[in-house]
């Protein structure tokens, strides 16, 4: 600080963009209110994108999805306790998927929420936000505001990414201080995500392990997606020749056309497989925990894992981990690769060759359900049309959330390209829709496709005002089978009344809601008129809402994790 009034001063407010655009994060996912509207103003002002949201929890949706396209924390602001809890289901949805993001929230003042003295907006935000997030930061002085932001963004990027806390109490934002002290206090952050080399002696015992396998298989996962090592995993797959199966945000990382690619028998080959290589990919529910019947029963007993991943504590976290390979996905692969060798032996042909013949069972029988026109509308024969614009548009962004539509657009819809589908990830979330259709949007300039069921649309459906206000290439399409699962339900009550907690009201008009922001809505009664109204939407580039009436008889419960449910759970003890 200096005495000197004639020197320029700068404050809270202006540090904070500074920070961030001294880092290269030049967009803000927002919803303005006390005490963060004037910083809202002045990021625009400053030349940083702020895409305001009608609700926080969609706001930080997008940060999220920022992330993981970008590899870039993505940023949410929110205002104090209300606006900070609506944003933070997002974050602790980002932290349990490993994306990067920050939510930074305004607070009050710390001597009133200690004494609990009834603030405006009072909470101990901090305390709340810390076991849902990766890590929680407070900034008291504008001084720390580099530090704060340095400290937020390594521990977003760096190892498991997550979401990571920053909270910033109302005072905080109109501190002053000399403006070429407050310069030299930012931090521009260098190597934020550093590689992580795996041990030689690491490498080699997977390698050995591999080198042995009778039905060796590699599971792709999210996190190798992320990992932005496109190209050395092509090389392990194709070098290897080993059969690979992509968990579903992981589809397109090879494309799903390729030869290799096991997910049209993926029951088969996690049944039978000896030697499983897990590549940014956990052993949680979605890969039922690596035993029990989808992992082949007794086989499960012999099966041996390889797991790829940044954080030394994912393994044996199910089961047991043969030859863990701890480093970034990056290094490892090249690791691997290179101790290939010129004299690398594909895997047997018994095993190659059961899985082509079965894939090939599989994709006729999928082709021909694909080229049915049933006289209603339903899940296949729509979602062949969105096949039929992502071959198309292989660059286009697909997100995708429901139940049926979700299970049955992850096996219908090729993707042939890296970090292309945006879904409800690892805790089957709804509500993802919106604010990853928004984010998608924005970060990549891309056409976006948002493939969503009627009740996960419900979710975030305001956010179509947003997608207007903001004129995004987004194309919402949603499949109305009238409800939840599906629109046929009874009401079990003798007396009757109300509808089926799962029906909604019949023939709603989605596409009106995007008309009613100025965008285009349409109905689409049949395939042909659901490719008209796509393909209008990508070339346009207008937000559209399509409102694709589906056969309401259509669905099955939970779609394909009906089991999941305790009746279905009861009936199997
Ligand atoms: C897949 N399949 C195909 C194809 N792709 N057949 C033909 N052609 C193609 N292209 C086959 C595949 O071999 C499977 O058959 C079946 O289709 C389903 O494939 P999928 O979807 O990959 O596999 P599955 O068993 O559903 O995967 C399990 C799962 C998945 C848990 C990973 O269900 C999942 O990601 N679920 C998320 C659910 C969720 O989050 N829901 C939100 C809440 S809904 P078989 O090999 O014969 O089995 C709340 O109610
Ligand atoms: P999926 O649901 O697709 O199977 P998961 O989210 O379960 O994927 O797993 C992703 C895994 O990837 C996490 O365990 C995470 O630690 C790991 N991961 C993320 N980024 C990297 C990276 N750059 N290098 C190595 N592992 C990574
Ligand atoms: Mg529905």
């Amino acid at each position: 600080m200096t005495n000197d009034t004639t020197r320029e001063q700068t404050d809270g407010f202006h540090l904070l963009i500074d920070a961030l655009k001294l880092n290269g994060i030049e967009n803000i996912y927002a919803l303005p209110g006390i005490p963060i509207t004037d910083l809202t103003r002045k990021a625009q002002a400053e030349g940083m994108r702020v895409i305001s949201f009608r609700h926080e929890q969609h706001a930080g949706n997008a940060a999220a999805a920022a992330g993981f396209l970008t590899g870039k924390p993505g940023i949410c602001l929110t205002v104090s306790a209300p606006g900070f809890l609506n944003g933070l289901t997002a974050l602790a949805n980002a932290t349990t998927n490993c994306f990067p993001m920050i939510l930074i929230s305004g607070s009050s003042e710390r001597e009133i929420v200690d004494l609990q003295q009834g603030d405006y907006e009072e909470m101990d935000q901090l305390a709340i936000a810390k076991p849902l997030c990766k890590a929680a930061f407070r900034v008291l002085h504008a001084e720390d505001i580099g530090v704060g932001i340095a400290r937020a963004i390594r521990s977003a990027v760096s190892g498991r990414p997550g979401g990571v806390y920053l909270d910033l109490p109302a005072k905080l934002f109109a501190q002053s201080m000399d403006a070429e002290a407050g310069k030299q206090s930012l931090i521009k952050v260098v190597d934020a995500a550093p590689r992580q080399l795996p041990a030689p002696d690491s490498v080699q015992r997977a390698l050995d392990l591999l080198k042995g396998a009778k039905r060796p298989l590699i599971v792709l996962g999210k996190g190798a997606a992320y990992a932005r090592a496109d190209s050395e995993i092509r090389a392990l797959i194709e070098k290897t020749g080993i059969p690979y199966l992509p968990m579903s945000m992981a589809k397109g990382l090879l494309p799903d056309t390729h030869a290799q690619s096991a997910s049209a028998t993926r029951s088969y080959v996690l049944a039978e497989a000896d030697v499983v290589m897990l590549v940014g990919a956990r052993l949680n529910w979605l890969l039922s925990h690596g035993k029990g019947k989808t992992w082949g029963g007794d086989n499960a007993k012999t099966r041996q894992f390889i797991q790829i991943d940044i954080s030394p504590t994912e393994m044996d976290s199910n089961v047991p981990i043969a030859a863990p390979l701890v480093g970034d996905i990056g290094s490892c692969v090249s690791a691997l690769v290179a101790g290939l060798g010129s004299n690398w032996a594909k895997p047997p042909s018994d095993w190659t060759q059961a899985i082509g013949e079965r894939k090939d069972k599989n994709l006729s029988k999928m082709a021909e359900t694909l080229a049915a026109n049933p006289p209603v509308m339903n899940f296949h024969s729509a979602l062949n049309v969105v096949r039929n614009a992502i071959k198309a548009r292989p660059d286009a962004i697909l997100v995708n959330e429901g139940a049926n539509t979700l299970d049955f657009a992850r096996s219908i819809v090729d993707m042939y390209e890296p970090r292309k589908r945006l879904d409800v990830g690892t805790w089957g979330i709804m509500g993802i829709g919106m604010g990853f259709a928004v984010a998608a949007a924005v970060e990549t300039g891309k056409p976006v496709i948002a493939v969503e069921g009627d009740s996960a649309f419900g979710f975030s459906g305001m956010e179509v005002e947003t997608i207007c206000r903001y004129n995004l290439p987004v194309c919402v399409i949603v499949f109305n089978n009238n409800g939840i699962y599906k629109g046929t339900d009874k009401n079990m009550s003798p007396q009757g009344g109300d509808v089926a907690p799962t029906v909604f009201v019949k023939g709603a008009r989605y596409e009106m809601m995007m008309q009613a922001f100025g965008g285009v809505g349409v109905v689409a009664n049949n395939p042909a008129e659901l490719e008209k109204a796509l393909d209008e939407a990508v070339k346009s580039g207008k937000p559209t809402l399509i409102n694709a009436i589906i056969d309401e008889t259509a669905g099955t419960e939970s779609g394909r994790i009906t089991s999941l449910n305790p009746q279905s759970a009861a009936k199997k003890k």
